[in-house]
Parts: structure tokens; C-alpha cells; sequence
């Protein structure tokens, strides 16, 4: 029995009605008889917003007395969607607010489906950070996030001629869910030049001096927790030129241009996301990007402690900060400035409070997705920062050839320094050397880090400085909101939603395995959000999908490492099979609709070519007769959060395929297995673990291991290989022109026939098809699949973000709840 803190809910529609009216008609001022579907939605979000943020305050007083240790969440994506499904699931009251919009002539899905996403990620990276936050404030954690408030997040893709076009993003024009907060300001220096002296003590110090400031405004973003009333902060920082900077001696003087061009300089740090997605390029702006967030959260989290009169070797004990993969890396060296040339501490007690405080997560062993900034970028951005990391690198390799006087080669391996031209800085390095923990995100993830990118410094540390927290997936959001039906399918059996807040219970659903009512509605919500599905394609692309048939969706970024292209070589040899059988023959196939999904990097033109293919091939295969139903190719626009969120609930098979060893975790595999579909994988990642919980007879694995992959890569160059037949027969369909002008996927082809086929494609193609094939006969009892499907289901407690964070909490940031109800 919980209680929000908010003394009046909406317990009538009437009162939702005077609410949502009152900001129509005054916050937004606007006349009821012109209330659109976007007013509506403003005044139901502002309404919902008016009963979060009593929680939110009496939180954060809640939590400033009670003098416990927090938790800081560095990202720079959070991908959080849309708000108000999650606020009207949290504040509740969702009955009486759908029941007034009736009332004002409107549907309460149209309205949902009036928010913009709040897209500031790329995927699993940013979509993890927003699970997270929602398991801390579900869980009761006193925790902050700290982001970046872009003005543009990830560009919206188009699909024009079957080429990706990227939209700009401009989502912030009505963002109700946001609170700007001019007061709180931190400004942040650049460039400039360190200036040493002996003070009259004797003691060395350091200043940087005549850099360029920037400000950062705060913007804080309310995160309310399930089935409690902890309401956590969400804080990202705006860029903007520093006050005085925006030079009106200039301006009058009718210097207009340069004085508006200072201010859209400063404005630049925070206008738009990076689309890359496990790809480093090393441009500056995203430099900047890192160290204004780093130094902003840092003088926030310093200046909050400092409040305390605590002394500094008590900081690690009131704060924990967790690094989101190495992006903020920064804020290592920033605390260290902050501690010595600020508050005069001594290196090594700085130091000491710096490893204790940081956590780094490493979310990818691919190398090029590996930060590493060249130093003269870094010495002229960063002068001071450069020196600290210096000084840092020094200390520790003294400390290496201390422990390992006879292995030489040790040095340059493990150096922070990479000596090549130019010098470059490894953030990897960095950040692990920074940091009392590093944790890989799934089993097999966690163990290769060990063996490979940071085998030296198992030796260096021992192993306890490393560990694993398995990837999770919050509930309410995944099965709650976007499969509501099937959440209360479960709860009419579990005895209500406590499910929600403890996954494992959902073990209990196996006592239903057989149970004939049961079954048979799963099936009927399955075939539901399959019609849903249908119809948003028949909206977006035009192509009519039989619901019945076998959903196969492949949706995630467009990588050739998670091997989009097998998929679409798949779905070619399926189509060239049916073309060469009978009638007869053809009578006896199960239909099936292959669905694809997902962003490429806009410079990223292998991944552009993927996408461009399957467009192609759904151009063929969607209007040949001798296929009909069998085979519908079809690609979804846009693939995001809340699209996400209409596709997952509707697989019977969804697609995890990457070359093993290189993704390493996926999140997406948990939502669709948690909805009551199978997946086809290979021995990466989580399915891994998911397999262990799920059962292997649950599940349709392929491929090669994780450990047989170097050896394969080698025996491409040095030992002639031939292809599988059906590969080859793929390949000279493309190439006799099928799907269009064969110049145009001569890149993708030749990748694999000519160019070492780095990804194995190849090597794991017939195992591959092959277990399509026992898919396809699976498929075809019903009745089996179906108890693969509960089963599944019942197993996937495990995945629960909210287990993750019990793990990190423990494990990591040594941080306990705080109970809600505490008064201050
Ligand atoms: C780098 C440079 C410039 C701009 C962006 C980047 C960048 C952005 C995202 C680099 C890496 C990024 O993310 C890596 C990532 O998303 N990794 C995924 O993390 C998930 C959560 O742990 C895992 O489930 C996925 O397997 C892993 O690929």
C-alpha cells in the first residue's frame, strides 16, 4: 500500500476534464472551440505533469536530508520516447483522464500519439540509460542522470526510392515535460593556457587562464517511479554564450554579424546529437560536447557536496558516478583539476577520492568504436586536462614497472598514450585506470573484455576490478505499456501487476503452459498486435501484410556486424526457392513477412546499402504473383522508441544475428522474447543467457562460436574457400540484375567474395537457412509453439532492469534505497 505524495489525484474524469481545460485554456491560451489533438494533448500532459512534480520536490527535499549516498548516471544519450503513457502509468488515474478526453471528442491513443519521441540516443546505448533511470526511480535510489539537452536528437530517417534520407529533428518547439532552470548556470572554459607558479607555501600550482567561456544551463526532466513516489531527476545541459560574451559593444557598433555568430558558436555544443552508433570519429565538436557535460554534472555534483561541510575523503562515500560507456571519460581528469588546483588537495588523497568514485561501463570490444583523441586536439581544447591525464598516465606506468620490472613491452601496451602520429589518447584506458570498477553488459561481453582490449590490466589489477552486470529492460514500458493486454492477461493470473515490480514472478505463469483459455487468448493478443503491425505498414508503405502469416522482424540499428545483410540473403534464397517450385510444392510453405528496421549512420554506406537492398528486394518479392502471400518483404520507417513499441509485442520470430562475439549484450532480444515471441540468434551477447533461462529448446541458435571466429577470419585469406551453393545462387541473382542495376550492391557482395568477408557471412550462412527451415516446421504446430512462447515468458524474470540495478547498486555504487515515505 503506497501512496503518491500529490494530495489530489484525478479520481474523476470531471476533475481530469477541469484540469486539462483549465491549461488549454490558460497555460497553452487556447479557445476550446478550436482544440485540436495537439492542444489536447498539452493540456492532458500538463494536467498529469501538475500531479508528477509534487512527488519530484518532496523527492529531492526527501532526498537532500537524508544525507545518504547518490548515484549519478553520466550519458550522453538517454532515449527515453514519449512521457505520458509512462506519467499517466505512474501518476495512475489514466481511467478517468481516457474517460474525459471522450468526453472533449477525443481517443486516448490519437492523443498519445501526439508527443514527439524524445530521441537523444541511437540505440541499446541510450535506450539502456532511460531503463535505468526508470528502475531507480521504481526502485526507491536516490540518483540523478546527467545528460546533454539536444536541440536536435536523432534525425528522422525517410525511405525515398528505397534510400535512407536523414530529416533534422527539431523536437523541443513544445516539450512540456521540461523544466528550465536559469538559475542553475555553470560556465565552462576553453581553450587558453596554463600559467605555473610556487605559491608562498612553496607549492606548486596551476591555473588555466584565457580560455573562451561557454554557459550551461540547467534543464531538469522529471522521472517518476512505478508504484511509488519517488520522482528522480533528469538533468541536461543547454549550451549558450556566456553572458558579456554576446558583445554589445559589438552590437551597437553595428558589428551585428560577429556578436550573433559568438552566441551561435556557443549554442552549437548542444544543437545535435552524433549519429554514430558504435563508430568514433574524432571531430572536435564532440569534444566540446564531452567536456562541457563532464564539467557542468561535475561542478553540479561538487557544489551539491560541498553544501554538506563534509570533508573530501567523505566525497566517495556521497557520491557515486557511473560512466555510460567512455563518452565521459572527462569528468576522471576534471575531478582531479577540481581537487588539486581548486581545493589545494594533494595528488595522491585526489586521486584516491577519484577511483573511488567512478564506475565505467564498456558497452563494445568493436575497434572502431574504441575513443581515442589525438593530443594536439586535446592540447589545444583542453591545455590543463591534458597535463592531469599526463600525470595520471605517469603514476600508473611507475606503478607497472614496479609489479612487472621484466615485461617492457608491458609499458607501451598499457599507456594512456598511444605513440603514434599523431599521439593519440585512449579514453578506454583512461577511464578503467579512473575507476574502481568496469563492467562488461552481458556474460560472454564481460569475460572477452578480460581476454582481449583489457587482458594486461587483469594482470595489473587482478580480476575483482572486473565484473558483469547482465543488460536488462524496464517492464512497465516494454510489457506493461506496449502490450497492455498481455500485461493483463498476466495479471488476471498472477493476482494483479506486483509482476511489474518483480519480474521473476512471472515463473508462475508456467502453471498456464497448458491451460486451453489461457493459450488461446495469448494466441488472440498475439494475432492483435500482428493486425496492429499490418496496418501501420499498409499506412507507411502501402504493402498489404497477411496477419496470419509468421512475423519475422529484424529492427535495430544497420550495422553489417549485427548482419542485417544475411537476413536479406535469406529472404532472397526464399524467394528464388519459391520461384522454382511447383504450384503444388508451393501450397505446403508456411507465409511468412520479413519486417526490417533500423537508422544507418549517415556516413556509413555499407549500412546505406543494406537498406537499399531490402527495399529493393521488397519491390520485387511484394508484387510477384507466383509469391503472393508467401513472401512479403517490407522496411519500416523511422524505427525508433515508440515505433518500437508497436513492433515488439507483434513477432512470432525476431532476428539477433550478429557475428559472434561482436554485440555485447542486445536489449532488444529481452522485449521480444518478454512479449511472447522466439528469436532466431546466434551465441552472442545476452542470447546467450537468455538461452540458459528460457531453455535451449525455446530458442533457435546458429552459427559459429565466438571462439572459432578468428581462425575463420584467417582461413578467408589463407585458405581458398568456396561458397555454400545457395549463397552463391543469392549472388548471381543479384548480379543478373533482379533487384535493379547490380552496380549498385556490387559493394555488399564483393565485402563477402572478394574482401575477406570480415562478419562471417559466409561461414554461418547455411546454418542459418537451415534453422529458418525448422522455424518454418515449428511454426506449423501451433500448439508447440505456443508453449514455447508462455514458457519463454515465464522465464524472463532475469532481464528485469530493475535486477540490473539491484546489481549496480550493490556491486558498484554501494548505495541502499531510500524509503519514500521518510519524512525530511
Ligand atoms: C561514438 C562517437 C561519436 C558519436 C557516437 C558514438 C557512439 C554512440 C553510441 C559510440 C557507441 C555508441 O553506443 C554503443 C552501443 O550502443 N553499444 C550497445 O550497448 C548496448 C547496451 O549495453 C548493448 O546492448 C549493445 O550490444 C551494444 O552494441
Amino acid at each position: 500500500a503506497w501512496q503518491k505524495f500529490s494530495a489530489e489525484p484525478f479520481n474523476t474524469k470531471e476533475q481530469f476534464e477541469q484540469e486539462a481545460v483549465r491549461h488549454i485554456e490558460t497555460t497553452l491560451a487556447r479557445s476550446l472551440y478550436n482544440c485540436d489533438e495537439g492542444a489536447a494533448y498539452g493540456g492532458t500532459a500538463l494536467a498529469f505533469r501538475d500531479r508528477m512534480v509534487i512527488d519530484w520536490n518532496r523527492t529531492q527535499q526527501n532526498q537532500t536530508f537524508a544525507d545518504q549516498k547518490r548515484v549519478y548516471y553520466l550519458s550522453l544519450e538517454f532515449l527515453m520516447g514519449r512521457a505520458l503513457d509512462n506519467a499517466m502509468l505512474n501518476v495512475q488515474q489514466k481511467d478517468s483522464a481516457k474517460a474525459g478526453l471522450a468526453d472533449l471528442g477525443f481517443r486516448m491513443e490519437d492523443i498519445i500519439n501526439q508527443e514527439r519521441d524524445a530521441a537523444l540516443g541511437n540505440g541499446g546505448l541510450g535506450r539502456l540509460a532511460a531503463c535505468f533511470l526508470d528502475s531507480l526511480a521504481s526502485l526507491n535510489y536516490p540518483a540523478w542522470g546527467y545528460g546533454l539537452r539536444y536541440r536536435y536528437g536523432i534525425f528522422k530517417q525517410e525511405i525515398i526510392d528505397g534510400y535512407q534520407v536523414e530529416i533534422p529533428d527539431y523536437w523541443l518547439d513544445f516539450n512540456p515535460w521540461e523544466f528550465p532552470r536559469h538559475d542553475v548556470t555553470v560556465d565552462i572554459q576553453f581553450f587558453g593556457n596554463v600559467r605555473k607558479y610556487v605559491d608562498d607555501s612553496g607549492k606548486q600550482v596551476s591555473v588555466w587562464e584565457n580560455g573562451e567561456i561557454v554557459q550551461a544551463v540547467a534543464y531538469d526532466v522529471p522521472i517518476p517511479g512505478y508504484a511509488t513516489p519517488t520522482t528522480n531527476n533528469l538533468r541536461l545541459w543547454s549550451s549558450k554564450a556566456a553572458s558579456g560574451e554576446f558583445d554589445f559593444q559589438k552590437f551597437n557598433s553595428g558589428e551585428y554579424e560577429s556578436s550573433v555568430a559568438d552566441q551561435q558558436r556557443a549554442e552549437t555544443i548542444s544543437a545535435v546529437l552524433y549519429p554514430n552508433d558504435n563508430l568514433e570519429r574524432g571531430k572536435e565538436l564532440r569534444l566540446k560536447q564531452q567536456y562541457f557535460w563532464c564539467a557542468a554534472s561535475l561542478f553540479d555534483i561538487v557544489r551539491r557536496f560541498k553544501k554538506s561541510k563534509k570533508a573530501w575523503k567523505e566525497f566517495p562515500n556521497a557520491v557515486a558516478i557511473q560512466l555510460n560507456d567512455t563518452h565521459p571519460t572527462l569528468a576522471i581528469p576534471e575531478l582531479q583539476r577540481i581537487l588539486i588546483d581548486q581545493e589545494g588537495l594533494e595528488w595522491d588523497e585526489a586521486w584516491s577520492i577519484v577511483q573511488k568514485t567512478f564506475g565505467y561501463t564498456n558497452h563494445t570490444v568493436l575497434p572502431e568504436a574504441l575513443e581515442k583523441w589525438s593530443v594536439p586536439l586535446f592540447q589545444h581544447l583542453l591545455p590543463r586536462h591534458l597535463q592531469i591525464i599526463y600525470d595520471i598516465n605517469l603514476h600508473f606506468l611507475q606503478y607497472v614497472e614496479r609489479n612487472f620490472p621484466k615485461d617492457r613491452e608491458m609499458l607501451g601496451r598499457v599507456s594512456i598514450i598511444e605513440e603514434s602520429q599523431p599521439k593519440m589518447v585512449r579514453m578506454a584506458y583512461l577511464a578503467l585506470i579512473g575507476s574502481h570498477k568496469v563492467n562488461g553488459v552481458a556474460e560472454l561481453h564481460s569475460d572477452l573484455i578480460k581476454t582481449t582490449i583489457f587482458k594486461d590490466f587483469v594482470k595489473i589489477y587482478g580480476p575483482d576490478k572486473f565484473t558483469n552486470v547482465t543488460n536488462g529492460i524496464t517492464p512497465r514500458r516494454w510489457l506493461h505499456q506496449a502490450n497492455p493486454r498481455l500485461s493483463e492477461l498476466i495479471a488476471s493470473k498472477l493476482g494483479g501487476y506486483d509482476f511489474l515490480k518483480d519480474l521473476t514472478l512471472l515463473h508462475k505463469l508456467e502453471n498456464y503452459v497448458d491451460d486451453k483459455a489461457f493459450r488461446k487468448e495469448f494466441q488472440e493478443i498475439k494475432f492483435a498486435n500482428k493486425v496492429r503491425l499490418a496496418k501501420h505498414i499498409k499506412d507507411t508503405n502501402g504493402v498489404s501484410v497477411n496477419p496470419a502469416a509468421l512475423f519475422d522482424i529484424q529492427v535495430k540499428r544497420i550495422h553489417e556486424y549485427k548482419r542485417q545483410q544475411l537476413n536479406i540473403f535469406g529472404v532472397i534464397h526464399r524467394y528464388l526457392t519459391i520461384k522454382s517450385m511447383s504450384p503444388e510444392e508451393r501450397k505446403k510453405l508456411a507465409p511468412r513477412v520479413s519486417i526490417f528496421g533500423g537508422k544507418a549512420a549517415p556516413g556509413y554506406w555499407m549500412a546505406k546499402t543494406i537498406i537499399h537492398l531490402v527495399n529493393a528486394v521488397g519491390a520485387v518479392v511484394n508484387n510477384d504473383k507466383d509469391v503472393g502471400d508467401l513472401l512479403k518483404c517490407v522496411f519500416v520507417e523511422d524505427y525508433n522508441v515508440s515505433k518500437a513499441e508497436i513492433i515488439v509485442p507483434a513477432s512470432d520470430i525476431s532476428e539477433h544475428i550478429s557475428t559472434a562475439g561482436t554485440e555485447a549484450s542486445g536489449t532488444s532480444n529481452m522485449k521480444f522474447v518478454l512479449n511472447g515471441g522466439l528469436i532466431i540468434g546466434t551465441c552472442d551477447g545476452a542470447n546467450i543467457e537468455i538461452t540458459r533461462e528460457i531453455g535451449e529448446e525455446n530458442i533457435f541458435l546458429f552459427g559459429n562460436l565466438s571462439e572459432d571466429v578468428e581462425d575463420l577470419r584467417h582461413a578467408h585469406f589463407y585458405s581458398k574457400f568456396e561458397f555454400d551453393p545457395q549463397l552463391q545462387r543469392v549472388f548471381d541473382a543479384i548480379k543478373e540484375g533482379r533487384f535493379g542495376d547490380a552496380g549498385q550492391f556490387s559493394a555488399l557482395v564483393n565485402g563477402i567474395v572478394e574482401h575477406g568477408d570480415y562478419y562471417l557471412v559466409s561461414d554461418d550462412f547455411k546454418s542459418y537457412i537451415d534453422t529458418h527451415t525448422l522455424i518454418d516446421e515449428a511454426y506449423k504446430d501451433q500448439e508447440s509453439w505456443v508453449s514455447k512462447c508462455i514458457t519463454s515468458v515465464a522465464r524472463m524474470g532475469f532481464f528485469s532492469s530493475d535486477r540490473c540495478i539491484d546489481e549496480y547498486a550493490e556491486m558498484i555504487w554501494n548505495v541502499e534505497p531510500l524509503s519514500p515515505t521518510k519524512k525530511a
